[in-house]
């Protein structure tokens, strides 16, 4: 092993006892600071519902919503999610080891504009309350994900195997159900909150899929994990780089949609327009895995 790689596993190893999250130290320095202050001095007036959600979300790492969105606004993302989602032209595969085992659709906002409608007021308002009103958008992807065959299960093809991200410690994704029928069982996103993630962390968790001890015994533990498996419509705000997370594996011949927003602090007072400037998503492209 390098020596670079060897300070890199240091790295995360310190991060994950000191913070309890498998987030770098330099993403967390800093971070918790401009949050705070913000939201001392909010540039936007949350509603007090949003500054409930927004006390969950940062207490424990997540908080499922039901934003209330009009009557059809699903049905319409889902239909044209459905029509897409089967075009080679429009989408992207960037599975780990099978390529189509997740499709991401190319530039969704463009494609599906009943998106747009998805950051209604409550869900602003979560947002305003978490950012002190100064925040942006810095992506918003809709993708599938498909049955893995169990030999395959071990190893990375999207997010099916536990794990935090390594955003910096202010990031933080809004999760919308658009497939109907989601179980624990099968292919629902699921989490460990930040208790029990920072407990994970503490005892035995190596690394994407990988722990040793009680951290191994309770990574899948129904007790302690939270599946999303609301019905399509509801949101879940989620902050994946405290909370451990992953994907859960659909039945064959099945599949799962999802459409995820991520938001991160900015320094103005954010748009009232929040999808005004998305910019291209670099990461969502021909030859990239997830
Ligand atoms: O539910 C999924 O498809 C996995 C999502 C995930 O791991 C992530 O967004 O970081």
């Amino acid at each position: 092993m390098r020596i670079g790689e060897l300070r890199r596993l240091a790295a995360l190893e310190g991060a994950r006892l000191y913070w309890g999250n498998d987030a770098w130290t330099e993403n967390n320095r800093g971070q918790r600071r401009l949050l705070m202050k913000s939201r001392s001095e909010p540039a936007v007036l949350a509603d007090t519902a949003g500054g409930v959600l927004a006390a969950r979300a940062e207490r424990e790492g997540y908080a499922v919503v039901d934003p209330g969105y009009r009557a059809g606004l699903i049905e319409e993302v889902r239909e044209s999610y459905d029509a897409l989602i089967g075009d080679p032209t429009v989408t992207v595969d960037m599975g780990g080891r099978i390529k189509d085992t997740v499709r991401y659709v190319l530039d969704p906002v463009g494609r599906a504009p009943a998106l747009r409608e998805l950051l209604n007021a409550p869900v602003l308002s979560v947002l305003d309350a978490y950012y002190g009103g100064r925040w942006r958008v810095q992506h918003v992807r809709m993708w599938r994900i498909g049955h893995i065959p169990e030999p395959e299960r071990r190893f990375h093809h999207y997010g099916n195997l536990w794990h935090c991200d390594q955003h910096p410690i202010s990031t933080l994704k809004f999760f919308v159900q658009i497939s109907d029928g989601v179980t624990a069982e099968g292919g629902a996103f699921r989490l460990h909150p930040v208790p029990s993630t920072r407990r994970l962390m503490r005892s035995g968790f190596l690394g994407q899929g990988w722990a040793k001890g009680p951290a191994r015994r309770h990574l899948d533990d129904p007790g302690r994990v939270v599946p999303f498996t609301a019905p399509a419509g509801q949101g879940a705000f989620v902050n994946t780089t405290r909370c451990l997370h992953r994907a859960g594996i659909p039945p064959e011949g099945t599949t799962r949609g999802m459409v995820q927003f991520t938001f991160v602090p900015s320094p103005g007072v954010r748009c009232e327009d929040p999808l005004a400037e998305l910019p291209l998503d670099p990461n969502v492209a021909p030859g990239r895995t997830v």
